[in-house]
């Protein structure tokens, strides 16, 4: 495989969308093949810094009692719990020092799978002048999926870096992709910028 170089512009940012612990092999919401992305991950995260552009890294924070844990009425098992080691980020995962950190899912009332989900970072990253986003991270047909979908919504550039994901069911991954093609992201199979 040819080395991978992006070229990133002003008004681009890198988004390292939910890449922890408990969504990893061995979590307690495993996504098959979730550690693979790593490697891909900290390539791009490299090249956003050498190229003068932000990182941001959004994590799933739930408080213990969580109304997306089956124990409370939904849909999945405990995970990424606020303090714990499972909600870290994973340990391979070389965020630089200056990653701004996007917390979600930390309502009482109902989940937050999209990072622009009543977060302020459209509006903020509007202000910032931020045009274009690219994104990795867990998981492709989840938090993926509801992000680039609110991104294109409030009018981003959004593009996926398809070997920086990965879906929790195959089929909803590719399902997934269908939305995003649909709604006007770009998905980027060989991971070059241009
Ligand atoms: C996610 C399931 C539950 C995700 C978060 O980050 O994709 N998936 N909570
Ligand atoms: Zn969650």
């Amino acid at each position: 495989m040819p080395a991978k170089v992006p070229k990133f512009e002003p008004g681009d940012i890198f988004l390292v969308v939910d890449t922890q612990i408990d969504f990893c092999p061995g979590g307690a919401l495993a996504i098959e093949e979730g550690d693979q992305i790593l490697g891909e991950l900290n390539l791009w995260i490299r090249a956003a810094k050498d190229d003068g552009v932000p990182v941001y890294a959004s994590r799933d924070w739930h408080p213990k009692t969580h109304v997306s844990f089956s124990d409370y009425g939904g849909d999945w098992p405990a995970h990424c719990i606020q303090d714990t080691d499972g909600a870290r980020f994973h340990p391979a995962l070389e965020l630089p020092y200056d990653a701004v950190i996007v917390t979600k899912g930390v309502r009482f009332d109902r989940d937050q799978n999209s990072v622009f989900d009543e977060t302020g970072l459209a509006d903020w990253l509007h202000r910032q002048g931020v045009k274009r986003i690219f994104v990795g991270g867990l998981a492709q047909d989840v938090c993926v999926l509801a992000s680039i979908l609110d991104g294109c919504e409030a009018g981003f550039k959004m593009h996926l870096i398809l070997g920086a994901t990965r879906p929790v069911s195959q089929e909803g991954g590719k399902k997934a992709l269908e939305s995003m093609r649909a709604a006007g992201a770009e998905i980027m199979e060989i991971g070059r910028l241009s």
